[in-house]
């Protein structure tokens, strides 16, 4: 594939998922992969960029709910077949994590993307969904026993719902028995500093950098108790 004809199609790609045309997301995927485009390259040089864009345009009032909802309905589409290659490991399973989209929070491309990331470096990815409530946290953290317990939340109204979640932690007791990490597009260091998390990644590649570095502090700090 000429370098023009791969700017061709990754710009097709983005145009299409920017207007929500899933079928043709779908085909233009498979056709990236059948060109000798890695699964990567898609994602991150046509589809999240055309998602940002979906953002920009709707905080400008050009796009709508519809738009955006269609965007991201191909978006996920797109993934599905990027999935098992993203995800494609022979690595043991290095310990296992729950994760989740907060109570009051719909998105979950971001979230899925990041199990997938978690999946590919050899975690046991147990996913409770979305508008997961804190109760339900709880439940699965003392079902699985995970090591980490992963929330995502997407809009500055659910941020807050972290809190409530390392809230019911505590109560239930289980605070020190998980590793708390958390994420989503308004998300920063400083905010998951303030109410208490152990982690926080601004994508799903360093989302996986930073499990990684926490589990290994872990066993360390245990190794000294
Ligand atoms: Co919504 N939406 N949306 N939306 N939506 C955003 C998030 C927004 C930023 C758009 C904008 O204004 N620019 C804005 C939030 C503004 C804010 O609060 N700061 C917004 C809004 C306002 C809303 C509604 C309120 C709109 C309305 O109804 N008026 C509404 C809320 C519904 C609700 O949840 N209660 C709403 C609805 C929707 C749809 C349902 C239509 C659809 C969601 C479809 C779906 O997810 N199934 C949608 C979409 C598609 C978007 C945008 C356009 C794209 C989101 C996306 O998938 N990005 C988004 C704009 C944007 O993000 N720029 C927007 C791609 C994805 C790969 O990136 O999600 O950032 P991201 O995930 C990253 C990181 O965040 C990180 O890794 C991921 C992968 O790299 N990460 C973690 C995520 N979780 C992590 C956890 C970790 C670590 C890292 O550790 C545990």
């Amino acid at each position: 594939m000429s370098e023009r004809e791969r700017e061709e199609l990754l710009k097709e790609l983005y145009d299409k998922t920017l207007v929500g045309n899933g079928p043709a997301v779908i085909e233009l995927t498979n056709q990236g992969l059948a060109s000798g485009l890695g699964p990567e390259t898609l994602l991150y040089e046509a589809l999240i960029p055309s998602l940002e864009e979906v953002g920009a345009r709707f905080e400008r009032g050009d796009f709508f709910v519809p738009e955006m909802l269609i965007a991201g309905k191909a978006m996920a589409g797109a993934l599905e077949i990027l999935r098992p290659l993203l995800a494609e490991t022979g690595a043991e399973t290095i310990g296992t994590i729950v994760m989740g989209t907060v109570k009051g929070d719909v998105h979950d491309i971001g979230k899925n993307l990041v199990n997938i990331m978690f999946e590919g470096a050899g975690f046991h990815v147990i996913d409770l969904g979305v508008q997961v409530a804190p109760e339900k946290f709880i439940e699965a953290i003392k079902q699985h026993k995970p090591d980490i317990v992963g929330f995502s939340a997407f809009l500055t109204t659910t941020m807050p719902m972290f809190k409530a979640n390392i809230n019911a932690l505590t109560k239930s007791g289980l605070r020190d028995q998980v590793i708390v990490m958390v994420g989503g597009a308004p998300v920063t260091q400083e905010y998951a500093d303030v109410v208490g998390a152990d982690g926080y990644a601004a994508d799903a590649s360093a989302a996986v950098v930073r499990a990684k570095e926490l589990l290994l502090q872990r066993k360390k700090d245990m190794a000294n108790a």
